[in-house]
Protein backbone atom coordinates (compact mmCIF):
# COMPACT_ATOMS: atom_id res chain seq x y z
CA UNK A 1 0.00 0.00 0.00
CA UNK A 2 1.66 3.19 -0.97
CA UNK A 3 0.59 6.68 -0.57
CA UNK A 4 0.19 7.75 -3.92
CA UNK A 5 1.00 5.64 -7.31
CA UNK A 6 1.20 7.77 -10.50
CA UNK A 7 -0.22 5.09 -13.20
CA UNK A 8 -0.05 4.75 -16.89
CA UNK A 9 2.43 7.10 -17.54
CA UNK A 10 5.84 7.30 -19.79
CA UNK A 11 8.97 7.94 -18.04
CA UNK A 12 11.11 9.61 -19.00
CA UNK A 13 14.99 10.40 -17.35
CA UNK A 14 18.46 11.62 -19.02
CA UNK A 15 18.71 8.29 -19.91
CA UNK A 16 15.94 5.86 -20.62
CA UNK A 17 12.15 6.40 -21.38
CA UNK A 18 10.20 3.11 -20.01
CA UNK A 19 6.80 2.84 -19.77
CA UNK A 20 5.81 1.99 -15.82
CA UNK A 21 3.63 3.04 -12.69
CA UNK A 22 5.69 4.75 -9.84
CA UNK A 23 4.79 4.03 -6.32
CA UNK A 24 5.41 6.98 -3.75
CA UNK A 25 5.45 6.18 0.23
CA UNK A 26 6.53 8.88 2.14
CA UNK A 27 7.57 11.40 -0.04
CA UNK A 28 10.33 9.40 -2.09
CA UNK A 29 9.78 6.98 -4.66
CA UNK A 30 9.24 3.66 -3.56
CA UNK A 31 8.63 1.43 -6.41
CA UNK A 32 8.95 1.71 -10.04
CA UNK A 33 7.10 -1.11 -11.87
CA UNK A 34 3.53 -2.85 -13.06
CA UNK A 35 0.65 -4.13 -10.98
CA UNK A 36 2.30 -1.60 -7.95
CA UNK A 37 -1.21 -2.88 -6.12
CA UNK A 38 -3.07 -0.17 -4.21
CA UNK A 39 -2.70 3.33 -2.76
CA UNK A 40 -4.48 6.35 -1.19
CA UNK A 41 -4.21 8.34 -4.31
CA UNK A 42 -4.08 7.48 -7.52
CA UNK A 43 -3.51 9.51 -10.08
CA UNK A 44 -3.93 8.65 -14.35
CA UNK A 45 -0.96 9.67 -15.95
CA UNK A 46 -2.37 7.65 -19.26
CA UNK A 47 -1.06 9.82 -22.65
CA UNK A 48 1.18 11.91 -20.44
CA UNK A 49 4.49 11.78 -19.91
CA UNK A 50 6.12 11.80 -16.18
CA UNK A 51 9.41 13.51 -16.08
CA UNK A 52 11.57 14.48 -13.11
CA UNK A 53 10.47 17.84 -11.75
CA UNK A 54 12.32 20.83 -12.88
CA UNK A 55 15.28 22.08 -11.22
CA UNK A 56 16.20 25.95 -11.83
CA UNK A 57 19.58 26.73 -9.98
CA UNK A 58 19.16 30.31 -11.44
CA UNK A 59 16.72 32.65 -9.95
CA UNK A 60 16.96 35.82 -7.92
CA UNK A 61 13.73 36.40 -5.41
CA UNK A 62 13.62 39.07 -3.02
CA UNK A 63 17.49 40.64 -3.73
CA UNK A 64 18.29 44.44 -3.04
CA UNK A 65 18.50 45.64 -6.08
CA UNK A 66 19.56 49.34 -5.40
CA UNK A 67 17.66 52.00 -4.72
CA UNK A 68 14.04 52.76 -4.79
CA UNK A 69 13.77 49.37 -6.84
CA UNK A 70 11.93 46.46 -5.18
CA UNK A 71 11.97 42.89 -6.91
CA UNK A 72 8.67 41.42 -8.37
CA UNK A 73 9.24 38.90 -6.58
CA UNK A 74 9.08 37.13 -3.31
CA UNK A 75 9.77 33.91 -2.34
CA UNK A 76 5.89 32.85 -2.21
CA UNK A 77 4.95 34.03 -5.75
CA UNK A 78 8.49 32.71 -7.47
CA UNK A 79 7.89 29.69 -6.26
CA UNK A 80 4.50 29.55 -6.71
CA UNK A 81 5.12 29.93 -10.64
CA UNK A 82 8.16 27.28 -10.83
CA UNK A 83 5.57 24.96 -9.19
CA UNK A 84 2.84 25.74 -12.04
CA UNK A 85 5.89 25.81 -14.19
CA UNK A 86 6.73 22.47 -13.57
CA UNK A 87 9.94 23.08 -11.28
CA UNK A 88 10.15 21.61 -7.43
CA UNK A 89 13.35 22.70 -6.63
CA UNK A 90 14.53 26.22 -7.30
CA UNK A 91 18.02 28.05 -6.59
CA UNK A 92 18.18 31.19 -5.75
CA UNK A 93 20.76 33.04 -4.48
CA UNK A 94 21.88 34.80 -0.96
CA UNK A 95 23.77 38.31 -1.51
CA UNK A 96 26.77 39.41 1.01
CA UNK A 97 26.23 42.81 2.05
CA UNK A 98 29.21 44.71 2.82
CA UNK A 99 29.94 45.03 6.49
CA UNK A 100 27.29 42.02 7.21
CA UNK A 101 28.70 38.80 8.34
CA UNK A 102 27.39 36.59 5.45
CA UNK A 103 26.21 33.94 8.39
CA UNK A 104 23.67 37.20 8.49
CA UNK A 105 22.69 37.46 5.18
CA UNK A 106 22.22 33.91 4.91
CA UNK A 107 19.91 33.91 7.91
CA UNK A 108 17.86 37.09 6.34
CA UNK A 109 17.31 35.15 3.10
CA UNK A 110 16.07 31.96 5.24
CA UNK A 111 13.70 34.25 7.42
CA UNK A 112 11.98 35.54 3.95
CA UNK A 113 11.70 32.05 2.45
CA UNK A 114 10.63 30.08 5.87
CA UNK A 115 7.15 28.88 5.46
CA UNK A 116 6.83 30.51 2.37
CA UNK A 117 7.62 28.49 -0.82
CA UNK A 118 5.81 25.63 -2.46
CA UNK A 119 9.14 24.35 -4.02
CA UNK A 120 12.34 23.26 -2.35
CA UNK A 121 14.73 25.83 -1.83
CA UNK A 122 18.56 26.01 -2.07
CA UNK A 123 20.76 29.13 -1.40
CA UNK A 124 24.34 30.07 -3.52
CA UNK A 125 26.47 32.20 -1.98
CA UNK A 126 27.08 35.91 -4.02
CA UNK A 127 30.26 37.49 -2.48
CA UNK A 128 31.11 40.98 -3.68
CA UNK A 129 33.25 41.79 -0.47
CA UNK A 130 35.93 38.85 0.23
CA UNK A 131 37.62 39.70 3.16
CA UNK A 132 40.12 37.97 5.18
CA UNK A 133 37.29 36.88 8.02
CA UNK A 134 34.48 35.83 4.80
CA UNK A 135 37.21 33.72 2.92
CA UNK A 136 39.02 33.06 5.81
CA UNK A 137 36.22 31.63 8.13
CA UNK A 138 32.45 32.65 7.25
CA UNK A 139 32.55 30.97 3.37
CA UNK A 140 34.52 27.24 4.66
CA UNK A 141 31.87 27.42 7.43
CA UNK A 142 29.29 27.99 5.39
CA UNK A 143 30.60 25.25 2.91
CA UNK A 144 30.09 22.54 5.96
CA UNK A 145 26.80 23.32 6.05
CA UNK A 146 25.25 23.34 2.64
CA UNK A 147 26.04 26.03 1.18
CA UNK A 148 27.97 24.62 -1.35
CA UNK A 149 28.26 27.34 -4.39
CA UNK A 150 29.44 30.85 -4.82
CA UNK A 151 28.26 33.50 -7.65
CA UNK A 152 31.30 36.06 -8.83
CA UNK A 153 30.69 38.92 -10.94
CA UNK A 154 32.93 40.50 -12.96
CA UNK A 155 30.83 43.97 -13.70
CA UNK A 156 28.74 46.13 -11.72
CA UNK A 157 29.04 48.90 -9.24
CA UNK A 158 29.51 47.46 -5.64
CA UNK A 159 29.57 43.82 -7.34
CA UNK A 160 32.08 43.41 -9.72
CA UNK A 161 35.52 41.35 -8.50
CA UNK A 162 39.07 42.45 -9.38
CA UNK A 163 40.92 39.22 -11.01
CA UNK A 164 42.75 39.12 -7.41
CA UNK A 165 39.83 38.87 -5.77
CA UNK A 166 38.47 36.25 -8.09
CA UNK A 167 41.75 34.33 -7.38
CA UNK A 168 41.40 34.65 -3.65
CA UNK A 169 37.26 33.26 -3.74
CA UNK A 170 38.42 30.42 -5.99
CA UNK A 171 41.36 29.37 -3.42
CA UNK A 172 38.55 29.15 -1.05
CA UNK A 173 36.34 26.73 -3.84
CA UNK A 174 39.67 24.58 -4.50
CA UNK A 175 40.34 24.53 -0.25
CA UNK A 176 36.22 23.42 0.58
CA UNK A 177 35.07 21.87 -2.95
CA UNK A 178 32.74 24.38 -3.86
CA UNK A 179 31.75 25.70 -6.88
CA UNK A 180 31.83 28.62 -8.98
CA UNK A 181 29.19 30.50 -10.76
CA UNK A 182 30.53 33.48 -12.67
CA UNK A 183 28.78 36.73 -14.34
CA UNK A 184 31.70 36.88 -17.02
CA UNK A 185 31.31 40.65 -18.84
CA UNK A 186 33.88 43.35 -19.10
CA UNK A 187 33.19 45.99 -16.00
CA UNK A 188 35.66 48.74 -17.91
CA UNK A 189 33.97 48.07 -21.45
CA UNK A 190 30.32 48.45 -19.93
CA UNK A 191 31.62 51.22 -18.22
CA UNK A 192 33.36 53.18 -21.19
CA UNK A 193 30.42 52.40 -23.49
CA UNK A 194 27.61 53.15 -21.38
CA UNK A 195 29.27 56.89 -20.72
CA UNK A 196 30.23 57.86 -24.57
CA UNK A 197 26.24 56.42 -25.08
CA UNK A 198 24.63 58.57 -22.88
CA UNK A 199 27.29 61.09 -23.99
CA UNK A 200 25.78 60.60 -27.33
CA UNK A 201 22.04 61.03 -26.29
CA UNK A 202 21.52 57.75 -26.90
CA UNK A 203 19.59 56.66 -23.82
CA UNK A 204 16.91 54.12 -25.17
CA UNK A 205 16.59 50.62 -24.01
CA UNK A 206 17.92 49.17 -26.89
CA UNK A 207 21.29 51.15 -25.93
CA UNK A 208 21.47 48.54 -23.22
CA UNK A 209 22.36 45.86 -25.81
CA UNK A 210 24.87 48.11 -27.71
CA UNK A 211 26.51 49.17 -24.03
CA UNK A 212 27.25 45.40 -23.59
CA UNK A 213 28.39 44.32 -26.97
CA UNK A 214 29.46 40.07 -27.62
CA UNK A 215 33.26 41.04 -26.99
CA UNK A 216 33.10 42.19 -23.44
CA UNK A 217 31.17 38.43 -22.64
CA UNK A 218 33.68 36.76 -24.67
CA UNK A 219 37.16 38.10 -23.05
CA UNK A 220 35.03 38.20 -19.87
CA UNK A 221 34.61 33.94 -20.17
CA UNK A 222 38.45 33.89 -21.07
CA UNK A 223 39.60 35.56 -18.54
CA UNK A 224 37.34 33.56 -15.72
CA UNK A 225 38.06 30.51 -17.73
CA UNK A 226 41.95 30.72 -16.87
CA UNK A 227 41.59 32.55 -13.37
CA UNK A 228 39.81 28.95 -13.01
CA UNK A 229 42.59 26.66 -14.82
CA UNK A 230 45.14 28.38 -12.75
CA UNK A 231 43.12 27.68 -9.53
CA UNK A 232 42.48 24.65 -10.78
CA UNK A 233 38.47 24.55 -9.91
CA UNK A 234 35.46 23.90 -11.89
CA UNK A 235 33.40 26.73 -13.24
CA UNK A 236 30.31 27.74 -14.52
CA UNK A 237 29.72 30.28 -16.97
CA UNK A 238 25.84 31.45 -16.51
CA UNK A 239 24.01 32.89 -18.99
CA UNK A 240 26.12 32.49 -22.19
CA UNK A 241 24.19 34.15 -24.55
CA UNK A 242 26.43 34.06 -27.97
CA UNK A 243 28.53 31.91 -30.03
CA UNK A 244 31.81 33.74 -28.91
CA UNK A 245 31.94 33.07 -25.57
CA UNK A 246 30.11 29.44 -25.69
CA UNK A 247 33.49 28.46 -28.09
CA UNK A 248 35.66 29.91 -25.32
CA UNK A 249 33.83 27.17 -23.22
CA UNK A 250 34.15 24.71 -26.18
CA UNK A 251 37.47 25.00 -25.97
CA UNK A 252 38.25 24.66 -22.54
CA UNK A 253 36.49 21.41 -22.15
CA UNK A 254 38.24 20.43 -25.37
CA UNK A 255 41.37 20.65 -23.36
CA UNK A 256 40.00 18.51 -20.60
CA UNK A 257 39.06 21.91 -18.10
CA UNK A 258 35.91 21.48 -15.97
CA UNK A 259 34.07 24.48 -17.55
CA UNK A 260 30.50 24.31 -17.43
CA UNK A 261 27.86 26.61 -19.73
CA UNK A 262 24.38 27.96 -18.95
CA UNK A 263 22.35 28.98 -21.17
CA UNK A 264 18.55 30.80 -20.76
CA UNK A 265 15.43 30.99 -22.88
CA UNK A 266 15.69 34.48 -23.47
CA UNK A 267 18.95 33.78 -25.30
CA UNK A 268 17.00 31.38 -27.71
CA UNK A 269 13.59 33.01 -28.04
CA UNK A 270 14.36 36.82 -27.29
CA UNK A 271 16.70 39.47 -29.89
CA UNK A 272 17.85 42.52 -29.18
CA UNK A 273 15.17 43.84 -31.55
CA UNK A 274 13.10 43.39 -28.59
CA UNK A 275 14.38 46.30 -26.68
CA UNK A 276 13.38 48.48 -29.58
CA UNK A 277 9.57 49.01 -28.36
CA UNK A 278 7.37 52.40 -27.73
CA UNK A 279 8.47 54.94 -25.01
CA UNK A 280 10.40 52.80 -22.33
CA UNK A 281 8.64 49.72 -23.49
CA UNK A 282 12.16 48.17 -24.36
CA UNK A 283 12.89 48.46 -20.52
CA UNK A 284 10.80 45.18 -20.09
CA UNK A 285 13.35 43.16 -21.96
CA UNK A 286 16.50 45.03 -20.61
CA UNK A 287 18.55 42.02 -18.90
CA UNK A 288 22.66 41.16 -18.89
CA UNK A 289 23.94 39.51 -21.23
CA UNK A 290 20.87 41.62 -23.69
CA UNK A 291 19.07 38.96 -25.59
CA UNK A 292 21.49 39.43 -29.24
CA UNK A 293 20.50 38.93 -32.67
CA UNK A 294 19.06 35.69 -34.79
CA UNK A 295 22.59 33.97 -35.46
CA UNK A 296 23.14 33.51 -31.58
CA UNK A 297 19.66 32.44 -30.93
CA UNK A 298 21.53 29.50 -33.77
CA UNK A 299 24.51 29.19 -31.73
CA UNK A 300 23.01 28.58 -28.35
CA UNK A 301 20.41 26.01 -29.82
CA UNK A 302 23.27 24.21 -31.40
CA UNK A 303 25.31 24.85 -27.67
CA UNK A 304 21.87 23.22 -26.39
CA UNK A 305 22.15 20.34 -28.63
CA UNK A 306 26.24 19.44 -28.69
CA UNK A 307 26.03 19.47 -24.78
CA UNK A 308 28.23 22.70 -24.51
CA UNK A 309 25.50 23.96 -22.12
CA UNK A 310 24.99 21.50 -19.23
CA UNK A 311 22.40 23.21 -17.36
CA UNK A 312 19.47 25.53 -19.44
CA UNK A 313 17.97 27.72 -16.33
CA UNK A 314 15.62 30.88 -16.26
CA UNK A 315 17.95 33.50 -14.86
CA UNK A 316 14.42 34.93 -13.38
CA UNK A 317 15.26 37.97 -11.74
CA UNK A 318 11.42 40.02 -12.24
CA UNK A 319 10.81 43.76 -12.25
CA UNK A 320 7.68 45.47 -12.98
CA UNK A 321 7.04 47.34 -15.58
CA UNK A 322 3.79 49.52 -14.38
CA UNK A 323 5.62 50.26 -11.21
CA UNK A 324 7.42 52.96 -9.12
CA UNK A 325 9.40 50.68 -7.47
CA UNK A 326 10.31 48.85 -11.08
CA UNK A 327 11.65 48.95 -14.10
CA UNK A 328 11.21 52.58 -14.54
CA UNK A 329 12.17 53.29 -10.87
CA UNK A 330 12.20 57.44 -11.21
CA UNK A 331 15.80 57.87 -12.26
CA UNK A 332 14.83 54.79 -15.05
CA UNK A 333 13.23 56.99 -16.93
CA UNK A 334 15.99 59.26 -18.44
CA UNK A 335 18.25 56.02 -19.14
CA UNK A 336 18.81 52.60 -19.84
CA UNK A 337 21.57 52.98 -17.37
CA UNK A 338 19.48 52.98 -14.62
CA UNK A 339 16.80 50.27 -15.84
CA UNK A 340 17.47 47.30 -13.10
CA UNK A 341 19.00 44.07 -15.44
CA UNK A 342 16.48 41.21 -15.48
CA UNK A 343 13.05 39.55 -16.71
CA UNK A 344 11.30 36.97 -15.22
CA UNK A 345 10.89 33.32 -16.72
CA UNK A 346 10.79 31.13 -13.56
CA UNK A 347 7.33 29.54 -14.76
CA UNK A 348 8.28 29.95 -18.36
CA UNK A 349 11.54 27.94 -19.13
CA UNK A 350 10.23 24.70 -18.81
CA UNK A 351 7.55 24.91 -21.74
CA UNK A 352 9.30 27.28 -23.91
CA UNK A 353 12.41 24.41 -23.82
CA UNK A 354 9.67 21.51 -24.31
CA UNK A 355 7.65 23.33 -27.09
CA UNK A 356 11.23 24.93 -28.90
CA UNK A 357 13.25 22.16 -27.98
CA UNK A 358 11.44 18.47 -27.80
CA UNK A 359 8.23 19.29 -29.77
CA UNK A 360 10.73 21.03 -32.79
CA UNK A 361 12.79 18.22 -32.30
CA UNK A 362 15.87 19.96 -31.60
CA UNK A 363 16.50 17.65 -28.51
CA UNK A 364 15.00 14.60 -27.38
CA UNK A 365 13.53 14.24 -23.96
CA UNK A 366 16.24 12.78 -22.48
CA UNK A 367 18.33 15.88 -23.17
CA UNK A 368 15.39 18.10 -21.98
CA UNK A 369 15.16 16.08 -18.54
CA UNK A 370 19.30 16.36 -18.59
CA UNK A 371 19.27 20.07 -19.29
CA UNK A 372 16.37 21.06 -16.80
CA UNK A 373 16.78 18.59 -13.94
CA UNK A 374 19.49 16.38 -13.75
CA UNK A 375 22.55 18.24 -14.49
CA UNK A 376 21.51 20.87 -12.08
CA UNK A 377 21.32 18.58 -9.36
CA UNK A 378 24.69 16.91 -9.82
CA UNK A 379 26.44 20.57 -10.51
CA UNK A 380 25.00 21.49 -7.64
CA UNK A 381 24.98 18.59 -4.86
CA UNK A 382 21.41 17.23 -5.18
CA UNK A 383 22.15 14.03 -6.97
CA UNK A 384 20.20 11.20 -6.50
CA UNK A 385 17.89 12.76 -4.23
CA UNK A 386 16.53 15.07 -6.39
CA UNK A 387 17.03 15.50 -10.54
CA UNK A 388 15.79 11.81 -11.35
CA UNK A 389 13.08 9.16 -11.48
CA UNK A 390 14.38 6.13 -9.16
CA UNK A 391 13.78 4.36 -6.17
CA UNK A 392 14.88 6.64 -2.92
CA UNK A 393 14.77 9.78 -4.85
CA UNK A 394 12.48 12.16 -3.88
CA UNK A 395 9.30 12.27 -5.77
CA UNK A 396 9.89 15.37 -7.08
CA UNK A 397 7.30 14.67 -10.22
CA UNK A 398 5.83 16.59 -13.19
CA UNK A 399 3.48 15.04 -14.99
CA UNK A 400 3.54 16.74 -18.66
CA UNK A 401 0.38 16.57 -21.65
CA UNK A 402 2.56 16.77 -24.24
CA UNK A 403 -0.40 17.88 -26.96
CA UNK A 404 -2.00 20.57 -25.07
CA UNK A 405 -1.19 23.82 -27.28
CA UNK A 406 -2.12 27.45 -26.30
CA UNK A 407 -0.54 30.40 -26.14
CA UNK A 408 1.41 31.72 -23.42
CA UNK A 409 -0.15 34.35 -21.21
CA UNK A 410 1.30 36.36 -18.46
CA UNK A 411 -1.60 35.38 -16.18
CA UNK A 412 -0.87 31.64 -16.44
CA UNK A 413 2.37 31.98 -15.08
CA UNK A 414 0.83 33.08 -11.63
CA UNK A 415 4.75 35.03 -10.56
CA UNK A 416 4.64 38.56 -8.56
CA UNK A 417 5.94 40.47 -12.24
CA UNK A 418 3.15 42.38 -14.70
CA UNK A 419 4.28 41.09 -17.73
CA UNK A 420 6.17 38.23 -19.52
CA UNK A 421 8.85 38.68 -22.14
CA UNK A 422 7.23 35.95 -23.57
CA UNK A 423 3.84 36.99 -24.07
CA UNK A 424 1.83 35.71 -27.11
CA UNK A 425 4.41 32.29 -28.01
CA UNK A 426 3.06 29.15 -29.28
CA UNK A 427 3.52 26.44 -26.40
CA UNK A 428 2.74 22.64 -27.32
CA UNK A 429 3.29 20.93 -23.94
CA UNK A 430 2.32 21.75 -20.25
CA UNK A 431 3.43 20.34 -16.76
CA UNK A 432 -0.45 19.69 -15.82
CA UNK A 433 0.30 18.10 -12.73
CA UNK A 434 3.31 18.70 -9.97
CA UNK A 435 4.14 16.76 -7.32
CA UNK A 436 6.76 18.28 -4.66
CA UNK A 437 8.62 15.47 -2.23
CA UNK A 438 5.30 13.16 -2.82
CA UNK A 439 2.47 15.72 -2.25
CA UNK A 440 0.31 16.65 -5.02
CA UNK A 441 0.94 20.91 -5.38
CA UNK A 442 -0.39 21.19 -8.76
CA UNK A 443 -3.81 19.07 -10.68
CA UNK A 444 -4.60 19.56 -13.90
CA UNK A 445 -3.27 23.02 -13.77
CA UNK A 446 -4.72 24.00 -10.54
CA UNK A 447 -2.86 24.90 -7.56
CA UNK A 448 -3.91 22.88 -4.59
CA UNK A 449 -0.70 22.43 -3.06
CA UNK A 450 0.12 25.32 0.26
CA UNK A 451 3.02 27.29 0.71
CA UNK A 452 5.24 26.04 3.69
CA UNK A 453 5.21 22.97 1.95
CA UNK A 454 8.78 23.70 0.48
CA UNK A 455 11.73 23.40 2.34
CA UNK A 456 15.50 24.38 2.20
CA UNK A 457 17.98 22.03 1.26
CA UNK A 458 21.80 21.39 2.39
CA UNK A 459 23.46 20.20 -0.53
CA UNK A 460 26.63 18.20 -0.65
CA UNK A 461 29.67 19.02 -2.91
CA UNK A 462 29.45 19.66 -6.13
CA UNK A 463 29.93 16.06 -8.20
CA UNK A 464 32.25 17.99 -10.54
CA UNK A 465 34.21 19.62 -7.35
N1 LIG B 1 22.88 38.74 -13.75
C1 LIG B 1 22.10 37.80 -13.36
O1 LIG B 1 22.56 36.70 -13.15
N2 LIG B 1 20.81 38.04 -13.19
C2 LIG B 1 20.21 39.28 -13.42
C3 LIG B 1 21.09 40.36 -13.76
C4 LIG B 1 22.47 39.95 -14.01
O2 LIG B 1 23.26 40.74 -14.45
ZN1 LIG C 1 4.44 38.16 -3.61
ZN1 LIG D 1 24.58 37.44 -13.75
ZN1 LIG E 1 21.01 35.87 -12.55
Amino acid sequence: MFDTIIRGGRISTASDTFFCDVGITDGRIAALGADLGTAAEIIDASGKWVLPGGIDSHVHISQPSGEGIVMADDFESATRSAVIGGNTTVLPFCMQERDVPLREAVNAYHARADGECYTDVSFHLIICDPTPAVLGQELPALVRDGYTSFKVFMTYDGLALTDRQMLEVMAVARETRALVMVHAENYDIIRYLTDQLEAGGHTAPRFHATSRPVIAEREATYRAISLAELSDVPLMVVHVSNREAMDEIRRARRRGLKIFGETCPQYLVLTENDLDGLNMEGAKYVCSPPPRDAASQKACWEGIEQEIFSVFSSDHCPFRYDDPQGKLAPRGRTSFRWVPNGIPGVGARLPILFSEGVMKGRIDINRFVALTATNHAKTYGLYPRKGTIAVGADADIAIWDPDRRQKLTHAMLADGCDYTPYEGIEITGWPVTTLVRGKTMVRDGDLIGRKGHGTHLTRAISAYA
